[in-house]
């Protein structure tokens, strides 16, 4: 086996076929990675994120930072070009705005936020390298008909659909809205991310199209839930908005609907490192579009 063969071979096998089996694979990379000793995250939060798979972060954005952003996504929504955009994901019953990806593209606002060090700098240190964004998106998570997510591992869609080798990515959530345990916030199981739970079925062409609606392909079996479950508890992110979540790729997590009038809205940027930079995909015949899963690799800059 060649060099190359090495750096692409498969060490996360996944969408099988329930003959193959699909016994869960240990995670074979390290949570907080070594290469970069300086930033703005103290050694309890790297300490707490290599343990759980996720630390949270108070106050990450002040109220007229949220606020100020919140409005902006708000009017960027209202118009009809990004309401046609592809970009733009509703909801299954409805015609609610669900998700804009790109939003470190779309607003100028998120596109320097990202940029500074409080959070540049935080993403560099948890992954150990130069990082650039593999995804960003914005969930609105409305009141009344806002739809979860059912538990998944993110690191499991960008391993087959994307071809992400190795678990080398981190998720930024940030609240610009209250983040409540009864308006969707996001559910994880502390220590599961040092699992890979292969998932069963083969994925549809342009699987994406109804996956960011409502995933079908790519989440685990239920025993394969219940058993993380029962070896890792349910913890819950919320807080006021501007607190801030981050979680490994390979967190198990998930979020129920959001029947409440308060929205959780909540913006995702997914810093990728640049030594883990997209292959092929694994298990799937074509690449997704680059607002799900961006080609360039050119580190993210102050
Ligand atoms: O497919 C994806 O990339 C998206 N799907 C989910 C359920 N979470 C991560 C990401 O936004
Ligand atoms: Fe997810």
């Amino acid at each position: 086996m060649t060099l190359v063969d090495a750096q692409i071979q498969d060490q996360y096998p996944t969408r099988v076929d329930p003959a193959q089996g699909r016994g869960w694979i240990e995670r074979a990379e390290p949570t907080v990675h070594p290469g970069v000793t300086e930033g703005p995250a103290s050694a309890k939060e790297l300490t707490d994120h290599a343990r759980d798979g996720f630390h949270i972060q108070r106050d990450l954005l002040s109220g007229p930072e949220v606020s100020s952003t919140l409005d902006e996504l708000r009017a960027m929504v209202e118009d009809p070009g990004i309401r046609a955009d592809e970009r733009t994901i509703t909801e299954p019953a409805s015609d609610e705005v669900r998700s804009v990806f790109d939003a470190h593209l779309l607003s100028e606002r998120i596109a320097r936020l990202i940029r500074e060090p409080r959070i540049l700098d935080r993403a560099r240190q948890i992954l150990g390298s130069d990082v650039y964004v593999h995804q960003s998106r914005v969930n609105f998570m409305p009141g009344f008909r806002g739809n979860g997510f059912y538990w998944h591992s993110d690191f499991e869609t960008w391993h087959a659909e994307d071809g992400m080798p190795r678990m080398g990515a981190v998720s930024l959530s940030i609240g610009l809205t209250d983040n409540y345990p009864f308006n969707g916030g996001l559910m994880l199981m502390p220590g599961a991310h040092r699992t890979f739970v292969p998932c069963l079925g083969r994925t549809p062409d342009d699987n994406y199209r109804s996956s960011l609606k409502a995933q079908k392909i790519g989440v685990p079996q239920e025993e394969d839930i219940a058993a993380l479950a029962h070896q890792h508890g349910i913890e819950q992110f919320t807080g006021p908005s501007g607190s801030a979540l981050w979680f490994d790729c390979n967190s198990m997590h998930g979020s129920g609907n959001n029947i409440t009038p308060y929205p959780r809205s909540n913006i995702f940027v997914v810093f990728n490192s640049v030594d883990n930079a997209l292959v092929e995909p694994f298990s799937a015949r074509e690449r997704r579009p680059g607002f799900v899963a961006a080609r360039d690799f050119t580190p993210l800059r102050s």
